[in-house]
This record gives structure tokens, C-alpha cells and sequence, in this order.
């Protein structure tokens, strides 16, 4: 079935939804998720969390039955739909989360990699087992894997395509915590409430300061940060922000 798109007031929860094949992400299941993709986008959310349907898998990766007997060609656009859509989520005016609350294999892990935010029930089990398919990564993994968590771990994972549990994902810093399993959207909202009042063009601002400096030297970058931070300056929110913290209020952001 259909990836669904819930919103929760200001939350909106992006469900992949084929749970008999453990979420995998077909061809077909990619477009709908460019399309909910678009929609997010033209909506209010102000945090966007990705999650499976089921108690088994977040996303078990690509659709393995349909990987097969493919042209390289066609191959090559497949990895370039997916890392475009990925591209997307991880470049999203609010940020993401993505809720691992089962199995996140191959393509389901490389899209929680792609989310701001990643955290997963205590029965999860993530990986990157395209090696023992003799494969590699096409959706992101290889890049973002090794800026999340660092060469060493990453090149473990990916070149010997094993399955960590959830204790040791996040000990391997691929999560941000630990949820409870009989209440994870709830979890997965509150851990929304510690961001998602604050201004979102500044929020933004923040989110690709961090993700440039994977694409520059440290001298752009550092220059990319005066300018975004500037740029937050000059916005009414920070006015207001500051202006709150003298008169000893909560702030009031409106986004601009
Ligand atoms: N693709 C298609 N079907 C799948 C997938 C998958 N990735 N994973 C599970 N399924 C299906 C099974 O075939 C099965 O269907 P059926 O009942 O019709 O046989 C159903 O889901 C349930 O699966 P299992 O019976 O295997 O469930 P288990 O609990 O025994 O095992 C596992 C769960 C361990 C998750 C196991 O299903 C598994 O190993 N799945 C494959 C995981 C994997 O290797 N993922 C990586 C895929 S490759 C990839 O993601 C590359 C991304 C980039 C590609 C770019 C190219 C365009």
C-alpha cells in the first residue's frame, strides 16, 4: 500500500506502508514518497517525522525482487531517483526524524540517514547488508554513513554488511536515543517539542551551517557560518529572542 501522510497539529508522520515486504522500497513506493515529499513541503509541518507501518520494520531496503535483471542504465537512474528524493528529505525547510521501530536495512537505513534526527525502539536492527548481495549502497549510504559516525565504523558496516542492534547503533552514534517501544510516536514527538518552537528559517539556517561543512574547507566554512548566523541576526525572531531572554519571558518566534 500506499506511504501515508498524517498530520499531528504541527508534526506531520510520513508512514511507509507495505508492511507485508517490510516496507521496501519499490520504484513505485519511491515516486509516492517524492509526491508526499512535495506536499510536506508545501505544508505547515514544522517537523516531519518518517516511520514504518507494522511492528517488524521501519523499511527493509530497495525492493530486492525488483533489483533484478535490470539494464545498467537503468540501474543507474534508479540510484539517482532515490539519492534525489533522500537529497530532498535531508535538505527540507524543518527538520527531520526518522523512527526506526524494527528491521532498517540497505535503502531503510540510507533514508534515516538522510532525516536530521534518527531514533529507534529497542527491537531495532540496522544495516548495510548490500555487500552480501553483492552490492554496494546507492541511496546515500556510503557518503552518509561515513560523515554520521566516522571511516572506521563506517567501512565495519559497510564492508562487512553486518546487523547491529539498537544498543549498538546508538552506541556507534547513528541514533540520537532510545524510544519506548509502546509509545514511540509520542517519544518521537516529544523529542520534536525540543526544537519545533523555535524559529524555522533560523532552524534552517542552523541544519545547512552543519550539513555544508561536510562540502567545504574549514575556511568556507567558517565563512558560510558568519553569513548564516548573520542572516539569522537580521531576522525579527532574533530581536525577539533576545529581547525575551532580557525581559525574562519565553519567546514568541514567528518565523521571520
Ligand atoms: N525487498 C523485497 N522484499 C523484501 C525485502 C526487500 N528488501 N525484505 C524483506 N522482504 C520480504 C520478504 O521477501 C518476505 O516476503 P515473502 O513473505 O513474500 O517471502 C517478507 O518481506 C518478510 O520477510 P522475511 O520473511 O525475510 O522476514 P524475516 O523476519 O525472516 O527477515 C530480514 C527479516 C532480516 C529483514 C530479511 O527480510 C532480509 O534480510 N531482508 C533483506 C534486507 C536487505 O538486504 N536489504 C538491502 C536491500 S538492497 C538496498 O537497499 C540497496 C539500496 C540502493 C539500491 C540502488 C539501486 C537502484
Amino acid at each position: 500500500m500506499s506511504p501515508q501522510l498524517q498530520f499531528h497539529e504541527d508534526i506531520v508522520v510520513l508512514t511507509l506502508n507495505r508492511p507485508e515486504a517490510l516496507n521496501a522500497l519499490s520504484f513505485s513506493i519511491l515516486d509516492e514518497l517524492n509526491t508526499l515529499i512535495q506536499d510536506v513541503k508545501k505544508s505547515n509541518a514544522r517537523a516531519l517525522i518518517i516511520t514504518g507501518a507494522g511492528d517488524k520494520a521501519f523499511c527493509a531496503g530497495a525492493d530486492i525482487k525488483e533489483l533484478m535483471g535490470r539494464s545498467r542504465q537503468e540501474q543507474q537512474a534508479g540510484s539517482e531517483f532515490g539519492q534525489k528524493i533522500f537529497d530532498q528529505i535531508e535538505h527540507l525547510q524543518i527538520p527531520s526524524l526518522a523512527l526506526i521501530n524494527g528491521y532498517a536495512f540497505g535503502g531503510g537505513l540510507e533514508l534515516a540517514l538522510a532525516c536530521t534526527f534518527r531514533l529507534a525502539t529497542p527491537n531495532a536492527k540496522m544495516g548495510l547488508p548490500e555487500i552480501k548481495l553483492g552490492l554496494i549502497p546507492g541511496y546515500g549510504g556510503t557518503q552518509r554513513l561515513s560523515r554520521a559516525i566516522g571511516i572506521t565504523k563506517a567501512n565495519e558496516l559497510i564492508l562487512t554488511g553486518k546487523t547491529i542492534d539498537a544498543e549498538q547503533a546508538l552506541q556507534y552514534g547513528i541514533l540520537n536515543g532510545l524510544v519506548d517501544k509502546h509509545k514511540a510516536l509520542d517519544d518521537a514527538f516529544a523529542f520534536c517539542a525540543q526544537f519545533k518552537s523555535f524559529s524555522l528559517p533560523v532552524l534552517n539556517f542552523a541544519k545547512s551551517a552543519v550539513l555544508r561543512s561536510f562540502d567545504v574547507s574549514l575556511h568556507e566554512g567558517l565563512k558560510i557560518e558568519s553569513n548564516l548566523s548573520t542572516l539569522a541576526y537580521s531576522l525579527n525572531d532574533a530581536n525577539e529572542g533576545m529581547q525575551a531572554f532580557i525581559e525574562k519571558r519565553p519567546p514568541s518566534f514567528k518565523d521571520h
